[in-house]
């Protein structure tokens, strides 16, 4: 299948959150048919919605995808399960959660996988990351990320000194 760019984001708040984002972008790199080019600082986020909970850490990874989104979010899947995620309620806490921005060209409402993700325009926890990744960033639907920035809340999002490594490709 031809080469298409992918957005990925993370979060996580249980258990050494920046030890398992390290982890779930080490093992994102490790799926055949995904290569990443592109890793964002991360952050320490106020949690959106769902029960009291600790605070997030975040991250937005981009990627070469050389596979059909559908075995990407599989993929994504069995990595989250890697890292002991489990889901108990909605926007609950969890371990590692890596969803599926955008893939060029594509896009789906099944609710098994939206594309353009239905609820990225409005995270300032994705749109945040997605635009130090990728300044000229567009959000299919909604326009340039650096304009959605400028609607979004930044109170709950600091900056974090953690960095995150980009891996050396196995492939
Ligand atoms: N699904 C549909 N489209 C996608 C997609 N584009 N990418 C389906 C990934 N998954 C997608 O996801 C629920 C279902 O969405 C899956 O079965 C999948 O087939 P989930 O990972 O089980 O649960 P979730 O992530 O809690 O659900 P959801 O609705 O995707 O949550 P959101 O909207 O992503 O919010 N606050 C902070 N500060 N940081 C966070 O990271 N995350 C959430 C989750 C809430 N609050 C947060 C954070
Ligand atoms: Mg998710």
């Amino acid at each position: 299948m031809r080469s298409r760019r992918a957005v990925l984001a993370l979060g996580g708040n249980l258990g050494d959150r920046k030890d398992i984002l390290q982890g779930g972008v080490d093992a994102i790199e490790r799926i055949e048919g995904v290569r990443l080019t592109g890793v964002s600082p991360v952050y320490e986020t106020v949690p959106v919605g769902g029960p009291p909970q600790p605070d997030y850490l975040n991250a937005v990874v981009l990627a070469d995808v050389t596979i059909p989104a559908r075995d990407l979010l599989d993929r994504l899947h069995e990595v989250e399960a890697a890292f002991d995620r489990v889901r108990l309620v909605r926007w609950g806490p969890r371990t590692l959660d890596i969803d599926i921005i955008t893939v060029e060209g594509e896009h789906c409402d099944d609710p098994e996988l939206t594309l353009p993700h239905p609820r990225a325009h409005e995270r300032a926890f994705v749109l945040v990351p997605w635009h130090d990744a990728d300044p000229d960033a567009t959000l299919p639907g909604h326009g340039p990320v650096a304009d959605l920035l400028a609607h979004a809340g930044l109170a709950g999002i600091r900056r974090s000194e953690v960095p995150l490594v980009l891996p050396e490709s196995p492939w």
